[in-house]
């Protein structure tokens, strides 16, 4: 197999033509050099992934899935007009206990602009609260979050535990921002796939909410987050540091609702697992760059849950095209080459409680109690 480590680190730092980078203003701390931040490395080209099908005999044509592969990567039969009712709890599925009432997870475009600025004040509160102290050098509430994932980075990707315990992390962020700043709606995703290779000009990167991408490794100085400062990162290491980013446009229009597709007709749960990570996953962090391409501290950048609850809408997806067999079974090993099986524990470090991967299978159990809106 081969790894386009080259691509990833070679990523060219685009710059939208003519804009000036702004001087870091007084009081930011200069941005992590592009060439120190130790990016996510494990990058699967579509090409790979196209030649892995076809080796696996889920063959593609001319980059479209033929409907003829498998079937389980279609919408489920019975939902006729493939649109997904909101609201619906999907009564075919009536293996694992299910929640009455799933929070529905709503696409950015679907999420009101009061509901934007709702959502990114609710991750400033967090920023301005005090640690908890169990974090260090975490220099806020939100922070012990980033922390955390730095924390055990190695153990939860490059294997198969990486799909599971993003799933519960985005879950417990989405509980501190509800329980501790008072947060009440639903949590957004971004459908990247949709707006494949135009990551710059959709509002999500506007200066109305998470500020500009395409700024060559710069501090971003627009926007909610404008002019932040971290405490954590680059990789495992800390230093004060500004959020940066370096939007690629290369990689983000590799990010296609095609290629999602094309993971998620992959049966075998961490063969997915792995084109998951290495594909549209990766593509996404290094798409967007600066902070966000740093493997360990990428959280840093408040971007990364929209872009995480994506990931995690791909999985949901998969499991729905099969859901006895993929809400109650798992494969592949953890970092250390034991099996995954559903009582392996997914850990927080006492952030919230530890769970077992059987309890966040299915993303209608009574313990997370979600659903995608599509
Ligand atoms: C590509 O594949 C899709 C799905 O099978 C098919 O509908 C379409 O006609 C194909 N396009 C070409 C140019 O062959
Ligand atoms: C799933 O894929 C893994 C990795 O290729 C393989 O070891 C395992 O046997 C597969 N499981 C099934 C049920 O095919
Ligand atoms: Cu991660």
């Amino acid at each position: 197999m081969r790894f386009s480590i080259a691509t990833a680190l070679l990523g060219p730092a685009i710059l939208v033509s003519g804009a000036a980078i702004p001087d870091t203003p007084e009081g930011v701390a200069p941005p992590v050099p592009l060439n120190e931040i130790p990016k996510h490395t494990m990058v699967i080209e579509p090409e790979q992934l196209l030649q892995a099908l076809v080796e696996k005999g889920l063959a593609l044509t001319n980059g479209t899935i033929l409907d003829k592969l498998i079937p389980s990567a279609k919408p489920a039969a019975s939902k006729s007009n493939n649109e997904v009712n909101v609201n619906a709890v999907d009564d075919e599925v009536s293996i694992a206990a299910t929640c009455n009432n799933p929070r529905v997870r709503i696409e950015w475009d679907s999420y009101s602009n009061d509901d934007k600025n709702a959502y990114l004040n609710a991750i400033n509160c967090l920023r301005s609260r005090p640690a908890s102290g169990s974090f260090p050098p975490a220099g806020n509430r939100y922070e012990d979050l980033v922390r955390l994932h730095q924390q055990v980075t190695d153990q939860v990707h490059d294997n198969a535990k990486f799909l599971v315990w993003h799933r519960y992390f985005v879950w417990v962020f989405e509980d501190i921002l509800r329980s501790e700043c008072g947060f009440d709606r639903a949590l957004p995703w971004w459908d990247e796939g949709r707006n494949t290779g135009r990551f710059a000009s959709s509002s999500v990167f506007s200066g109305d909410f998470y500020g500009a991408i395409a700024i060559g490794g710069q501090c971003v100085t627009n926007g909610k987050f404008a002019n932040s400062n971290l405490n954590i990162g680059p990789g495992s290491s800390n230093r004060v540091q500004c959020l940066s980013r370096a939007g690629d446009s290369t990689q983000t229009s590799k990010l296609t609702e095609d290629l999602v597709r094309s993971v998620n007709a992959i049966p075998n749960y961490s063969e997915m697992a792995y084109y998951a990570e290495g594909t549209f996953h990766a593509y996404g962090h290094l798409g967007v760059g600066g902070t966000q391409a740093d493997k360990y501290a990428s959280p840093g950048d408040p971007w990364f849950w929209l872009h995480h609850a994506y990931v995690d809408r791909n999985f949901a997806n998969w499991q729905g095209g099969d859901p006895n067999t993929r809400l109650n079974s798992i494969n592949g090993n953890d970092k250390n080459g034991n099996p995954l099986t559903l009582d392996v524990m997914v850990y927080m470090n006492g952030l919230r409680p530890d769970v077992r991967i059987r309890d966040i299978m299915d993303v209608r159990s009574e313990k997370l109690c979600y659903t995608y809106q599509y």
